[in-house]
């Protein structure tokens, strides 16, 4: 790979485009970049380590935490805390907001949500996972303890999203709002260098994600939508290629690249969907939109402008392509 600019680099740069910034924000991403090296190295040799399967507790949500889980979240929390930059954290792990109140901390302005380890169950056969992470600006007092509301914001005021893919290569992949950005990691030098500037979803694509094994159990729109996917027409170049991980990032990260549209619908073994609003939905809606593609739980209503109310609520998601979007939208809304 070509040595462009790293990903300390380009932050400086951009950082110095804002007179008024504070240098925060960047070093929020020093700690995001620093703990994504180390999870990178140890999901790395999970094969090897004894970090593999599950630790024998269940998250709040009763799912099993996974050794990885649990390490990740702490290596997060911990790069977080050191810089004295984020006032609180949320995180899949963790039942409750933590509140980092000790004096370096609390004058900051940030809180940061975080998914640190998605698609764990697929570390043990080798397939990718990610790190999906969402900042916002805190909307309590700064100095005073971080409340509910700090964390229950709408996506639209992310202030920064992104995901860590630990595929074949490790990559970050960040938005402050000004488009999306892909930094590929050198394990040699330990850098992340910019590999994919400006990334855009195709505005039409010809690939479809969703766990198909469900379909019995999906809402007619979605049930429709997938059989249009599947029908022969040349014009709209269909049928489309079915391609699913089971990975959100991984999933999300082809489909940018190539366009497809993601989706993730209630059904009746998870009768609000599976996926997490605030640490998996809005971030990736966040990035999705900043990548020209849209997001959107129901018909008409965008991920980004759903009204948050519990930490860990869960919500249908959709993604991908505008046009694809676009089209799902009408079946949805032709069979409520
Ligand atoms: P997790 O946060 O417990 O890892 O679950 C989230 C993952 C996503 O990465 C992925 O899109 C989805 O679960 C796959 O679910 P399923 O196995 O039901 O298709
Ligand atoms: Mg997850």
């Amino acid at each position: 790979m070509e040595i462009t600019k790293t990903l300390g680099e380009f932050i400086i740069e951009k950082q110095a485009q804002y007179p008024e910034a504070t240098g925060e924000l960047s070093s929020i991403f020093a700690s995001l970049r620093l703990a994504s090296k180390v999870v990178h190295r140890d999901i790395n040799k999970a094969g090897l380590a004894d970090i593999n399967g599950a630790i024998g507790s269940e998250n709040i949500q009763g799912e099993q935490q996974q050794k990885l889980d649990v390490y990740a979240n702490e290596k997060f929390k911990a790069a977080l805390a050191a810089r004295g930059v984020v006032c609180g954290l949320a995180s899949e792990e963790e039942d409750n907001y933590v509140r980092f109140d000790d004096q370096l901390n609390k004058k900051s302005k940030y809180v940061v949500l975080i998914d640190p380890v998605d698609g764990s169950s697929n570390i043990e056969v080798n397939v990718s996972v990610g790190t999906i992470f969402s900042v916002y600006k805190r909307v309590s007092p700064v100095g005073t303890p971080v409340t509910d509301a700090d964390f229950l914001q709408k996506g639209r005021k992310q202030v920064a999203a992104g995901y860590v893919i630990y595929g074949s290569s490790t990559m970050l992949v960040y938005s402050t709002g000004c488009g999306v950005h892909g930094f590929t990691y050198d394990p040699s030098l330990g850098i992340f260098c910019l590999s994919h500037p400006d990334m855009k979803f195709p505005e039409d694509g010809n690939i479809y994600s969703v766990n198909e094994g469900r379909y019995i159990h999906f809402p007619t729109g979605v049930k429709k939508y997938i059989k249009y996917c599947q029908e022969e027409d040349l014009e709209t170049n269909r049928p489309y290629t079915s391609r699913y991980i089971g990975s959100l990032v991984s999933d999300i990260h082809r489909n940018i690249l190539k366009g497809g549209i993601f989706l993730y619908p209630s059904s009746s073994s998870y009768p609000d969907g599976k996926l997490r609003l605030l640490y998996e939905g809005n971030p990736m809606a966040f990035l999705t939109e900043q990548a020209g593609g849209r997001a959107i739980s129901y018909a008409g209503q965008s991920i980004l402008d759903m009204e948050p109310t519990e930490l860990h609520q869960r919500t249908p998601f959709f993604a991908g392509s505008k046009n694809m979007i676009d089209k799902l939208e009408e079946f949805l809304a032709n069979h409520e």
